[in-house]
């Protein structure tokens, strides 16, 4: 059977499982072409599951697989988080509970800059950093698809009020406005002539799309 054949096709209503406003708006932008209708589990009031897994895949599984069975609808789900090569990839799958353990994510990008000064990651080759987003499908029958990518660049000075999260802290490689800086079609825009995106989240949606949606 060839790759194609062995995806399912997603179509009709589906719930985006995510309580992240930010991921939440970047996932239905990126859907909107496909004529999906998606329902957050934030709207529908699911319950988050625990994000146990060791792995972003495993957490977005853990995710999609919960708002499947509660909602009884096909579940999409991301994780995704931050890796700084001079924190042996910290905080990872742990981005979100550093924010809510630093109280808000400007601190975050304090506590993080204060990690890597004190490893004397201060030069550009050494602030090199990627962001990794694993995206999940599950439906309510138990058939699983996952997808994953990363974008690479550093970590720079805070700057921009776009986006979300850690946004103004990341500069992708080969541009020099950080994605806080970039507008959302900038950030996440799926180009029309069929080459790669530029965000983690719009280069995994994108090898979604190619499995999963017509
Ligand atoms: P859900 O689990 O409900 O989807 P969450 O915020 O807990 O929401 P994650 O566990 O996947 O999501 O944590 C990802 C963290 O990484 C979170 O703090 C995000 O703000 C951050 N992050 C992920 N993608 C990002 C992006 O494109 N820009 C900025 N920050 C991002």
């Amino acid at each position: 059977m060839s790759e194609q054949l062995s995806h399912r096709r997603l179509s009709g209503r589906i719930v985006i499982a995510t309580h992240n406003a930010g991921k939440l708006r970047e996932m239905r932008e990126l859907l909107q072409p496909y004529g999906i209708e998606a329902v957050s589990a934030g709207e529908l009031s699911l319950p988050e599951p625990d994000e146990t897994g060791t792995t972003f895949i495993a957490n977005a599984l853990i995710k999609a697989r919960a708002s499947a069975i509660a909602a009884n609808l096909p579940a999409f789900a991301d994780d995704s988080g931050l890796c700084v090569d001079a924190l042996g990839g910290d905080p990872g799958i742990y981005s979100a509970r550093w924010a809510k353990e630093a109280g808000d994510f400007p601190k975050a990008m304090a506590h993080i800059e204060g990690l890597m000064q004190a490893k004397g990651a201060t030069e550009p080759a050494q602030r090199k950093a990627h962001f990794v987003s694993a995206l999940a499908l599950v439906w309510p029958d138990g058939h699983e698809e996952t997808f994953e990518a990363k974008v690479f660049g550093r970590i720079v000075t805070p700057r921009g009020e776009s986006g979300f999260g850690y946004d103004p802290f990341f500069l992708p490689e080969g541009y020099d406005r950080t994605f806080g800086e970039m507008s959302s079609d900038e950030k996440h825009g799926i180009p029309a002539d069929g080459s790669q995106a530029l965000s983690h989240r719009a280069r995994a949606f994108q090898i979604l799309a190619r499995a999963c949606l017509s």
